[in-house]
């Protein structure tokens, strides 16, 4: 999990040499075109790796033409008798060839239990579903009051979650290729989604879906634009005369080829314009983009953040209600938040009801 932030659109992978029951080596693909998790076990291995088991969470790979050298002929050489994988690599350059190569030297491969195995899918789930679908993989987040609310009066902006829970959203950012946002949340927060307190690991595209071309020209996303990726997703009926300003500010906007909400969300979550494919894409929704990217399927994994207080106003907008086939896979307290981790079990994102990478790192920092 090492890698997280930094491997993508890779998948991360760790490696565990063991030989007589003992451990002698690990590693993991710490960052994009670097050495793969194999390489990195085996040099840091204490003993000879001859005749020791290689325990790999994804199939090695075998192919050539690609930034590091192929992983099944420095498994051979290095006299790695037994591998086991815990999962396929979805790569069609891959996908059984590394077993096969590993197989064909009189290497043992064994696959991890079915159980691991889906905890190895589900680390690489982003992985999988851009390999599979060539769309993002998709990550909701918000935050509420003790009785639900998620603004406050008539939707004035509020600060619901404390330092620590924030600091926590900012490790996501910094991990995300795009932050999203409803027009809604550009009018009455005028957030600026950067990362900050945090080391940036990569630098997310401001991403808002703005059907109709109402983002202001002053507003801090746009005010910001020449210095951060700025995208702005609307519809062929937003008005024209919107369209020059935003771009003269260094804004680049954006047309799905229909108007429809379902295509204009599946678009964004495709990432279909952007220039670096998304392998991460966070979105921060009001409770309408919420419900809306719930009804189109296209949330595999929900963070909300739930404060002690209760602001007890009729009038403050009422987070989205968590659908039934999100499955809870952790809990981490925060000061007076609790930060609860979902996964949508229906999504094609979803393999093994576990803590996810950025859940399971959270952890660690707390
Ligand atoms: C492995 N071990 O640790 C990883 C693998 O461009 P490259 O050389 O980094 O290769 C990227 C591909 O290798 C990636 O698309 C995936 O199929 C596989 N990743 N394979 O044996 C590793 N990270
Ligand atoms: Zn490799």
């Amino acid at each position: 999990m090492g890698g997280r932030g930094r491997v993508e659109p890779n998948p991360m992978v760790g490696c565990v040499i063991v030989r007589d029951g003992q451990v002698i080596g690990e590693g993991f693909h710490a960052a994009f075109g670097g050495p793969h998790a194999e390489p990195t076990a085996l040099s840091a291995s204490t003993q000879s790796p001859r005749g020791a088991t290689a325990y790999v969470t994804l199939e090695p790979c075998c192919h050539t033409n690609k930034k590091t050298p192929p992983c099944v002929p420095t498994l051979i050489e290095a006299g790695i008798t037994r591998v086991v994988i815990g999962c396929l690599d979805p790569n069609p350059n891959v996908n059984g060839a590394g077993v096969r190569m590993l197989r064909d030297a009189s290497i043992e491969v064994d696959r991890v239990p079915d159980g691991l195995g889906a905890e190895c899918r589900q680390l690489i789930a982003p992985f999988l579903v851009r390999q599979q679908f060539q769309r993002p993989y998709v990550t909701m987040k918000w935050a509420q009051t003790a009785d639900g609310k998620v603004a406050g009066h008539e939707g004035m902006r509020l600060q619901i979650s404390g330092d620590r829970a924030n600091a926590f959203v900012h490790t996501l950012r910094a991990r995300s290729d795009a932050i999203v946002v409803g027009i809604n949340t550009v009018l009455t927060d005028d957030p600026v989604l950067t990362v900050r307190g945090v080391p940036a690991v990569r630098t997310p595209e401001r991403v808002i879906i703005d059907r109709k071309l109402r983002t202001p020209n002053d507003c801090r996303l746009v005010r910001t634009a020449l210095q951060l990726p700025t995208v702005v997703v609307t519809s062929l009926t937003a008005p024209s005369t919107n369209f020059e300003p935003l771009v003269e500010r260094g804004v680049r906007v954006v047309w799905p080829p229909a108007q429809r909400e379902d295509v204009l969300l599946a678009a964004l979550a495709a990432g279909d314009w952007v220039q670096k494919p998304y392998s991460h894409v966070l979105v921060e929704p009001g409770p309408t983009l919420a419900n809306a990217f719930f009804k189109a399927g296209l949330c595999d994994r929900l963070w909300v953040i739930h404060n002690s207080r209760s602001i007890e106003d009729a009038s403050a907008p009422t987070a989205a209600t968590v659908p039934d086939w999100f499955a809870k896979t952790g809990e981490l307290s925060l000061g007076a938040d609790t930060l609860i981790e979902y996964l949508n079990v229906q999504s094609a994102g979803y393999h093994a009801t576990v803590p996810s990478a950025d859940f399971t790192l959270a952890q660690d920092l707390k």
